[in-house]
């Protein structure tokens, strides 16, 4: 059966995203995902309040990444959050936001081997064995936390490109694929097939995830408005090959990352069109998500996140999503209410 989770991007205050981690968990989400850059709130002290305010839910950082934060603080940071919720800590790596990245001057060299030598370092850590490690990139000796963990922490690796999804498949406990149309997924499955061959792992034993920007609301022209931000930014930072996989002139989109760059919001969000939206989103009235979320799970994803926005109202569309999408794909949510 499918797994639903949600991702929050915390540019609210705390208490709205503990809010609606609340909400999230008592409708039946079994993941929450938050995700990390620098400029917005701090994700792990929203991951522990939120975590202190609910019960069931599992939850991690939904990306954080080896340039910015070494791999032996975030080892340190899941470790004790599952002091805080014990078994239900996630960790989701990824070689982080060229972007974010560039602000604070940090090069993502090397994102193969960083992603692999962190991956080490914060398994072996999280399971309370002192490493010794000369890699590539990082040199730990004798490192160790001095305090225990009592849960095995799952690694999630967040990837997009070919050789990334590869190596998500060989070394994480899961793949978090940052694509929502069908053809997208489709490829990306072909590379973790891959990377679970190439090291004898059984694909079905994968935990892959389609994390897509998702907007549900009444009425599609509802859901559009609220993604096309959303959009422009994924459309504006996406390679040649995945524009011409679906059809979005490779000009029009160094149009919108111009736009973003000078601030020109106008102009960059007015030429996002319904082709990118359907190219880069889950969008629409209920049974129009539905129908695409199936498609996802006809592809062997375990677990699909609805990421930002989510839908022009963060409340209703939860609940919307509780009372039409999860009835088609979950039996059990009562239960799990209990
Ligand atoms: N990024 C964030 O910063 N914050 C988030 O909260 C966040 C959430 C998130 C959720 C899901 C998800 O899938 C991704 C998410 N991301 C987030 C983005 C993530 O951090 C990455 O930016 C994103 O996954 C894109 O990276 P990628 O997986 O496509 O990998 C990049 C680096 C890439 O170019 N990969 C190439 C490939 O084919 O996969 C490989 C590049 C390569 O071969 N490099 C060589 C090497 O050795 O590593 C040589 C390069 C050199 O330096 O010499």
């Amino acid at each position: 059966m499918v797994e639903f989770g949600i991702e929050f991007v915390p540019r609210d205050l705390y208490w709205k995203t503990t809010f609606y981690a609340i909400q999230a968990e008592k409708i039946g989400f079994d993941y929450l995902w938050i995700t990390d850059h620098f400029n917005n709130r701090n994700v792990y002290v929203s991951l522990a309040i939120a975590s202190a305010y609910t019960e069931r839910i599992k939850f991690g950082p939904g990306v954080t990444n080896p340039y910015l934060v070494h791999p032996v603080v975030t080892a340190q940071a899941v470790a004790t959050l599952d002091e805080i919720a014990p078994g239900r800590v996630v960790c989701g790596l990824g070689a982080g936001d060229k972007t974010t990245l560039q602000m604070v001057n940090l090069e993502q060299r090397k994102p193969l081997s960083t992603i692999r030598e962190s991956v080490r370092i914060i398994r072996e850590i999280t399971s309370g064995r002192a490493l010794e490690m000369q890699g590539t990139i990082f040199k730990v000796s004798g490192t160790k936390l001095n305090f225990k963990i009592a849960n095995p922490i799952p690694i999630f690796i967040g990837a997009q490109g070919p050789k990334m999804l590869t190596l998500a498949a060989e070394i994480g406990d899961g793949v978090l694929i940052n694509a929502s149309h069908p053809k997208d997924v489709e490829n990306a499955m072909k590379f973790i097939r891959q990377g679970a061959e190439k090291v004898g792992k059984k694909f079905e034993d994968l935990n892959i995830v389609a994390y897509t920007s998702f907007s549900i609301a009444s009425n599609y022209d509802k859901a559009f408005k609220a993604v096309v931000p959303v959009v422009a930014y994924i459309v504006a930072g996406s390679p040649e090959i995945i524009l011409k996989r679906h059809g979005i002139p490779v000009e029009l989109a160094s149009k919108i990352r111009n736009a973003i760059v000078h601030g020109l919001w106008k102009e960059a969000f007015s030429s996002v069109d319904d082709n990118m939206a359907e190219a880069f989103s889950i969008c629409g009235a209920p049974e129009i998500c539905i129908g695409k979320i199936g498609k996802l799970v006809e592809l062997g994803v375990n677990q699909i996140v609805v990421g930002s926005p989510i839908g022009p109202n963060m409340r209703k569309s939860i609940n919307m999503i509780a009372s039409e999408v999860f009835p088609h794909f979950k039996e059990a949510v009562g239960e799990k209410r209990t």
